[in-house]
């Protein structure tokens, strides 16, 4: 088995201000490559930035910018957002990169050597916001009338001399794809909206433009640039190296699974693998689609004005409740919807009592009942060896689940346990047992601590940083938190340091 993962987030257009449905994408996809590391795999994680095209140049036009400094600075904002979001990313693409430029022309090139690229004109609709082509079947009647893209997008009719990939002749060989790779797309829903979109026959492909300016040159026709879809796939080789397929990296291709919101699926799923096979290259495994977020109940536009800036409701509550609502809140490929009221219900409830009150209650009794020193190890009752079972099994548990992105299933598993615990430690009642019975009070701590452990190992990925702040509590060692680290027990006597809770309770101040 190859202890390699490479996943990848969409690369992000630079046309606007990253929001929370970005830092949603880049953080769902943090937690899978943390926890791919946390089980002893070589990780490659990609996030970056998608520079070219009509929506991008009209922006920096707009902006009364030359598009180059435009994108110079939105692109720094999104790696500004990453990394206030904890992203652990190992690389960061633009696609305004020299190796980007160099990736993109092989590519082509292949193609072209493959014969799969020729000479046309394409004459159609095309939406610059989707950055798509759209034919006449799939367009639709707007509230005022007009005729607008499948996703509301305003369209216009281009008329101009374009290059053309031969998709029209990959619809048997997709087909097959999928068949033989039925995990290919994720969730079921995204995978049947596929394979009926490919039934339904493909039409050859647009891949160059002649009326603007701003995108990768064709190799040999410098007066078409690549279409903005095809220069922004190939990001995914690119930084794996391609076209040095001696390089490292290169080992890390195929990627293992793309993340993409639900309305990039095509892109992904139908588009992306074919132009690699076409070029003799293997298709990544798997593509995942999540859903969307609206904003309380509302779709987020900049003309409502109610886009949620993911750095300002970190600042506010914290970054990883915010991470942990993003997560908990909806099942992950499923739609949902951003309220302040939901996160700080799930804040206070789950984080500040369940895990917090728990760890809080856990290491004071460790405090002041036994000198902050960590009790011993003890034969098990059978209620401790429930717990402790229930602890033990996280790890293969969120294997399962993660494996197939079902990061809310994870977290459910986990807050299964937490509960549990809560459970056993009001009917072990170890703070009556240090009257009572002290060697027994004792004990039920070190169960505690054992499956605090366990859950806040498990838990690092989506919450790093507080997950760090109480393995610290826990006397566990830095080099010890990772999967494998569970197998060897906690050192007995281990001093711990003063507790300090881990989660505040936010009072509402509107509330
Ligand atoms: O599509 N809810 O870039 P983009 C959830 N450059 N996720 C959301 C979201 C929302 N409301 N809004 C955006 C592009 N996203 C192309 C991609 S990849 C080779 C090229 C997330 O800036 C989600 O991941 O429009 C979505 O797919 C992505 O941002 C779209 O970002």
């Amino acid at each position: 088995m190859s202890k390699r993962f490479y996943i990848t987030t969409p690369i992000f257009y630079v046309n606007g201000a990253p929001h929370i449905g970005h830092a949603y994408t880049a953080i769902a996809a943090d937690v899978l490559a943390r926890w791919k590391r946390l089980d002893g795999y070589e990780v490659f994680f990609l996030t970056g930035t998608d520079e070219h095209g009509q929506k991008v140049e009209k922006a920096a036009r707009e902006a009364g910018v030359d598009p180059q400094a435009f994108t110079d600075t939105v692109s720094a904002d999104f790696r500004d957002m990453a990394a206030r979001m904890n992203v652990s990313n190992d690389d960061f693409i633009r696609t305004t990169e020299p190796r980007h430029y160099a990736s993109c022309t092989e590519l082509w090139r292949r193609l072209v050597a493959n014969g799969h690229i020729y000479e046309g004109f394409y004459e159609g609709w095309y939406a610059v916001r989707d950055e798509a082509f759209y034919g006449e079947d799939e367009l639709i009647i707007a509230p005022d009338g007009g005729r607008v893209a499948p996703s509301g997008a305003p369209v216009e009719w281009v008329r101009e001399p374009s290059y053309f990939f031969r998709l029209s002749a990959w619809q048997d060989k997709l087909l097959a794809f999928y068949a033989a790779n039925p995990d290919f797309i994720a969730p079921h829903a995204r995978r049947n909206e596929v394979l009926s979109f490919v039934r339904g026959g493909l039409t050859d492909l647009s891949v160059s433009r002649t009326s603007f300016r701003w995108g990768v040159p064709v190799p040999g026709d410098p007066a078409h640039v690549m279409y903005v879809w095809l220069d922004a796939l190939t990001n995914y080789i690119t930084a794996a190296g391609f076209p040095d397929e001696s390089a490292e990296r290169w080992a890390f291709w195929p990627a293992d699974v793309h993340i993409v919101g639900k309305e990039i699926v095509r892109f992904h799923a139908v588009y992306w693998p074919a132009f690699l096979m076409a070029a003799g290259l293997a298709p990544p495994r798997r593509v995942f689609a999540h859903g969307w977020w609206t904003a309380e109940g509302e779709k987020m536009s900049k003309s409502l004005g109610n886009v949620i800036e993911a750095r300002e409701v970190a600042e506010t509550f914290g970054l990883d409740a915010l991470r942990y609502f993003l997560l908990r809140e909806v099942p992950f490929g499923n739609d949902g919807d951003f309220s302040r009221r939901s996160l700080i219900t799930r804040l206070n409830d789950e984080l500040a009592n369940d895990l917090g009150n728990l760890a809080q209650r856990t290491l004071a009794q460790v405090a002041r009942n036994l000198g902050g020193c960590c009790p011993a190890r003890t034969p098990a009752t059978e209620e401790d060896a429930a717990l402790l079972a229930a602890g033990a099994a996280l790890p293969a548990t969120l294997r399962e689940r993660l494996d197939r992105q079902a990061l809310h299933e994870a977290l459910e598993d986990v807050w299964k346990v937490i509960r549990a615990a809560n459970v056993y430690i009001d009917r072990q009642a170890p703070w009556a047992l240090r009257r009572t019975d002290p060697p027994r009070m004792a004990a039920v701590l070190r169960v505690l601590v054992d499956v605090l452990r366990d859950v806040a190992t498990v838990l690092q990925p989506f919450m790093p940083a507080s997950m760090a702040r109480l393995l610290d509590q826990l006397g566990v060692p830095t080099e010890a938190r990772d999967l494998a680290s569970l197998a060897t027990p906690l050192t007995d006597g281990t001093a711990l340091p003063p507790p300090q809770g881990i989660f505040p309770r936010y009072a509402d101040p509107v509330a």
